[in-house]
Parts: C-alpha cells; sequence; structure tokens
C-alpha cells in the first residue's frame, strides 16, 4: 500500500475526517484511482474498527463516527466512482438488479457503493435501502421486472434471511427467473452455496464483473435452472 493509501487507512481508524480527506486528495493528485481508495484502505480502516469494536477498544459510537467519514469521503469520490465504473459497463445488455439490506440490518455502505458501480456500469438499479423483508424484495422483483436479486447482511444474526427470501422467491415460482447475488461482511461463496444464491462478490468491482458476465452469456445463466 503506498504512502497515501496508508495515510487514508490511519486517519479513518483514527476518526481523523480531515486527515482522511487530505490524503484521499493526494490520493486522486497521484492518479490513484477512486476505486481503488475506496475498496482499498477505506474497506480495510472499516474492518480494523470493527475489530476495535470486537475487542471493546471502540464502542458504536465511533462505528457511527467511521460510517460518517466513509459517506463523507463517498460523496467526494462519487463523481469519479461512476466514471471509472462506467468504463467496466458491459457490451450487450443491461440488466435490471433490485437490491437491499435484509431484515434487522441497517448496515449500507457496502450496499450502496455496489448499486452505485453497477448503475455506473450501465445496469438499472432499484435500491430498496436497508431492512427490506421477503416480501419487499418478491414485490420490489415482480413490480420492476428484475433479473436480478442483490441482497446484502453484515451480521451473522441477518445473513440466515437470505434462505428465507429464497424460499419465498421458490414458493412464488419466482426462483428461476431471478439470478441471486449475495454479499456483505456476514457471507462467504461457500455460504452463498449453500443457502442456494446464484453468486457471491467479495466488493463492488467484483459485483459488475460478475453481472457483466451474466448478461454478456459468459456465465451459466439461471435459465433453464430447475
Ligand atoms: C460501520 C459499521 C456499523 C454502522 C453502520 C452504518 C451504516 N450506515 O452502514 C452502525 C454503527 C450502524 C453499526 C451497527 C451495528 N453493528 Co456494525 N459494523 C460497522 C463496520 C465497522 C463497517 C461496515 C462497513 O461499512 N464496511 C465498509 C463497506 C464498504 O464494506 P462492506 O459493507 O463489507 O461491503 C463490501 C462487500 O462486503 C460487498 N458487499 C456488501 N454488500 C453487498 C451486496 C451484494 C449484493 C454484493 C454482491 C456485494 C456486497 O461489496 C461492498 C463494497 O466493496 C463493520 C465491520 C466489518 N468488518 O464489516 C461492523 C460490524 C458489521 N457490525 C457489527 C455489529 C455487531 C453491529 C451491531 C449489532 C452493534 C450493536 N450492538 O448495536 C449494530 C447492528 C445494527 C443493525 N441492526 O444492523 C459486527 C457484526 C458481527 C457479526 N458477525 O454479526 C461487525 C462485523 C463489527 C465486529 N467486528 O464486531 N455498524
Amino acid at each position: 500500500m503506498g504512502d497515501p493509501l496508508k495515510k487514508i487507512r490511519d486517519c479513518l481508524i483514527d476518526l481523523d475526517e480531515d486527515c482522511v480527506v487530505r490524503f484521499v486528495k493526494e490520493a486522486l493528485s497521484s492518479r490513484l484511482s477512486a476505486t481503488e481508495i475506496v475498496l482499498g484502505p477505506m474497506s480495510a480502516a472499516m474492518e480494523e474498527i470493527g475489530r476495535l469494536y470486537e475487542e471493546g477498544e471502540y464502542f458504536i459510537a465511533e462505528l457511527i463516527e467511521a460510517a460518517d467519514i466513509f459517506k463523507k469521503v463517498m460523496g467526494l469520490l462519487r463523481e469519479r466512482l461512476r466514471e471509472e465504473a462506467s468504463q467496466l459497463r458491459g457490451k450487450r445488455r443491461c440488466l435490471k438488479v433490485v437490491i437491499g439490506t435484509v431484515k434487522g440490518d441497517i448496515h449500507d455502505i457496502g450496499k450502496t457503493l455496489v448499486a452505485v458501480m453497477l448503475q455506473a456500469a450501465g445496469h438499472e438499479v432499484i435500491d430498496l435501502g436497508v431492512d427490506v423483508d421477503a416480501g419487499k424484495f418478491i414485490d420490489a422483483v415482480v413490480k420492476y421486472g428484475a433479473e436480478v436479486l442483490g441482497m446484502s447482511a453484515l451480521l451473522t444474526s441477518t445473513a440466515k434471511y437470505m434462505k428465507e427470501v429464497l424460499n419465498e422467491l421458490e414458493k412464488r415460482g419466482l426462483r428461476s427467473k431471478v439470478f441471486v447475488i449475495i454479499g456483505g461482511a456476514a457471507t462467504t461463496p461457500e455460504f452463498a452455496e449453500e443457502i442456494g444464491a446464484d453468486a457471491w462478490a467479495k466488493n463492488a468491482v467484483e459485483a459488475v464483473k460478475i453481472l457483466n458476465e451474466l448478461a454478456e452469456g459468459r456465465r451459466d445463466s439461471w435459465t433453464g435452472r430447475k
């Protein structure tokens, strides 16, 4: 990690907003990309902040402050993130994607980042926000005729709810028509497989790649599933 990147990470861990902003600007002027900044040191700092919380060194107030700083920086970088993601624009067609953080979970930074980048990459995104229950997900899939459903969970307790959404899709006879992609710190590729999701992505860039592949027919499509 180059110097401004390390500084961004350290300043965010210290919850020093001015310092984060200063080094984000410095990183941009030394030609580092906004995507690199957000998915690299900014995300790494959030992980470390989570660890400090777990160890009792940080409390909820610090998590809230960190989230505020992250959102401010995302505001600053939004246009650049869009420009960079638009270069990942798929060649063939765009997909309609319904996305949200599952019921009981209010973490929205990662989900929003995924939504912003998918949109910039040319997909149509309907972002349902946080604390979304199965009914709301499914109603939106039907209403917008979405081909993709994206679910985010950061809590081990809420990740399980994804299975309920999948069961509900099945019950409504929609499972074979919708490609389900999941993500968030409480999920893993193994978990995705276990609950029967179609894909898992570790970050926003991976999510864009997977959905572009799907749109271009380079990935096993969900059609034809039993
Ligand atoms: C900031 C934060 C908060 C903020 C959230 C503010 C907000 N507006 O989002 C606040 C203070 C509200 C909060 C609250 C809580 N939190 Co919290 N929080 C965090 C923290 C530090 C950072 C999360 C974050 O924003 N990361 C940065 C983003 C960019 O990363 P990301 O979300 O992982 O997203 C990326 C990928 O995962 C992926 N992705 C994400 N979503 C999706 C969706 C799809 C479809 C795809 C394809 C990909 C994808 O792409 C994203 C971008 O690259 C994490 C630590 C951690 N390790 O995650 C704890 C953490 C998630 N929180 C935790 C806990 C315990 C809580 C509370 C229960 C605390 C409490 N006692 O009240 C509450 C729960 C509230 C609730 N009901 O949801 C624990 C969860 C433990 C567990 N395994 O269950 C963690 C892991 C901290 C820890 N180590 O203990 N939290």
